[in-house]
């Protein structure tokens, strides 16, 4: 512990449909910017049906799969490209446990989700993952 060097990291985070509908937005924002992270990049948009599935694409075979589809494109989410140190674990700190049940207190997922469906963030899991995900949501061109 101490000051060692920490890795700057660019990750994918995402307002999911229920927190842009709920009016979150702003104060997931300022959450993430009094945090230090740097946004990089940032969109609203309807995403399409097969970029939803390309994204979830690692649950394809499992029992929520279609739901999870249909929810993550029923309405505006906010795309936005995370830069910090550590940024990647960070921000999947921040959101908190998948199920709202079982987040920390103080967690976005234990202060604002409903339910594991309507969780009201993404965050990418590993520096793959984000790679992966900041590609398929960016033009290298929409990145700061
Ligand atoms: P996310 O990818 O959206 O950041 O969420 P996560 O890593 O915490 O959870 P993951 O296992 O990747 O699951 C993706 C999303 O699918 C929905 N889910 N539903 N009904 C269920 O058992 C179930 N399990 C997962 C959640 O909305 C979760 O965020
Ligand atoms: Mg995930």
């Amino acid at each position: 512990m101490g000051y060692a060097a920490q890795a700057m990291e660019r990750t994918f985070a995402m307002i999911k449909p229920d927190g842009v509908k709920r009016g979150l937005t702003a104060e997931l924002l300022t959450r993430i910017q009094r945090k230090g992270y740097r946004v990089v990049g940032l969109k609203q948009f309807v995403i399409s049906r097969e970029l939803a599935e390309n994204h979830y694409g690692e649950h394809k075979e499992r029992p929520f799969f279609g739901e999870l589809v249909n929810f993550i494109t029923s309405g505006p989410v906010v795309a936005i490209a995370l830069e910090g140190e550590n940024a990647i674990s960070g921000w999947r700190g921040m959101m908190g446990a998948t199920n709202p049940a079982n987040a920390a207190p103080g967690t976005i997922r234990a202060d604002y989700a409903t339910s594991t469906g309507e969780n009201v963030t993404h965050g990418s899991d590993s520096p793959e993952s984000a790679e992966r995900e900041l590609g398929l949501f960016f033009k290298p061109e929409e990145l700061l």
